[in-house]
């Protein structure tokens, strides 16, 4: 299955890792790559000098192509673009902002730039300022989100520009990522099935967690912040929704919230942790290798599109 992301990056499946804080580190982002996908690490909040360690690391692991994430909200954004542009790497995907400013300086560095979006508007401006693909992120997604579906947000997208778009939100199997391909999309980007990969560094707690969850499992908070985020529900999640209630102040919320993720998904702590994880968690059901996931989200994708084709062609057949 080769598509227009594959020949942009040169990967030989068009499934690429969600950039997650604290879980895509070179563990996981060398799986993925190794398997024929395309791993990111994810700066997150992370200080420029833990994205140089891992895109280093990343390197001794594997020779295949992998990128960083660098989520925009991050106090260290020029510093990392730094990094990036010190070490080479090919590939930058871009989260929870408008990347445009630093879209001359990478693509002058040669870099690929692959800017997370949710919306089309966003999408275009990117387009025009040199994004060699888009990623249409639904609100299906973990962790930060906009306000529009996958299914709704996808074919818009790829109707609004001409560079290939990957789908985001709400993808964890073969049938997502076919779904995906009739929508217009050129690819797949999987961020919670990852979490439940082998090589993730995810506590043990937090992966049993997604396997565990169902289809309603996940909650949204942050919508008075401006900033929502979605997260498997837990005691953190409704203490944080009965502060939003009760009035409280951005910057309380915001601290309340500080630190949280690393206690919840590295110290495995489910009661106080922030759990980032997509609506599609209800649908992992084990853990296995990265190259696995992506060999039988292909593999899947080709059967249904197999079944769709025969459809086609026999009428009244399903
Ligand atoms: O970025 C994400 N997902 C994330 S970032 C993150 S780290 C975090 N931690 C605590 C609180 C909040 C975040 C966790 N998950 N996905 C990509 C994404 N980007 N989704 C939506 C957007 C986005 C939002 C606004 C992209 C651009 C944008 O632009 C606004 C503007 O300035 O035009």
């Amino acid at each position: 299955m080769r598509t227009a992301i594959c020949e942009l990056f040169d990967i030989e499946y068009p499934v690429i890792q969600g950039g997650m804080a604290w879980l895509g580190t070179a563990e996981l982002v060398s799986a993925v790559s190794e398997g024929g996908g395309l791993g990111l690490i994810g700066a997150g909040n992370a200080p420029p000098s833990w994205v140089r360690e891992q895109i280093r690391l990343t390197r001794e692991r594997t020779d295949k192509p992998f990128g960083v994430n660098i989520m925009l909200m991050s106090p260290f954004v020029e510093e990392i673009i730094e990094v990036v542009l010190g070490e080479g790497v090919a590939i930058v995907s871009t989260g929870g902002g408008n990347p445009g400013v630093y879209i001359p300086r990478l693509k002058q560095a040669g870099i690929k730039v692959m800017p997370v979006v949710s919306s089309v508007a966003l999408a275009k401006r990117l387009e025009r300022a040199g994004a060699d693909a888009i990623v249409a992120e639904g609100m299906e997604s973990g962790g930060h989100i906009g306000e529009t579906t996958t299914m709704v947000l996808v074919p818009q997208v790829v109707d609004g520009v001409d560079v290939p778009v990957v789908a985001a939100g709400g993808i964890g199997d073969g049938r997502g990522l076919a779904a995906a391909l009739s929508l217009g999309a050129q690819g797949v980007q999987v961020g919670t099935r990852f979490v439940c990969a082998a090589e993730c560094i995810a506590h043990a707690k937090f992966k049993q967690k997604i396997i565990e969850a169902r289809d309603r499992a996940t909650m949204v908070t942050g919508y008075t912040t401006g900033h929502p985020v979605r997260c498997l529900e837990n005691k953190m999640t409704r203490q944080f929704m009965a502060m939003e209630k009760g009035g409280a102040s951005v910057a309380e919320l915001e601290r309340f919230g500080d630190g949280k993720l690393e206690l919840g998904v590295i110290e495995g702590d489910m009661e106080n942790g922030s759990l980032m994880a997509g609506q599609i968690a209800g649908l992992v059901k084990e853990i296995k290798p990265a190259a696995a996931i992506i060999r039988e989200i292909v593999a899947e994708a080709e059967l249904v599109i197999a079944k769709l084709n025969f459809f086609v062609l026999n009428p009244c057949s399903f």
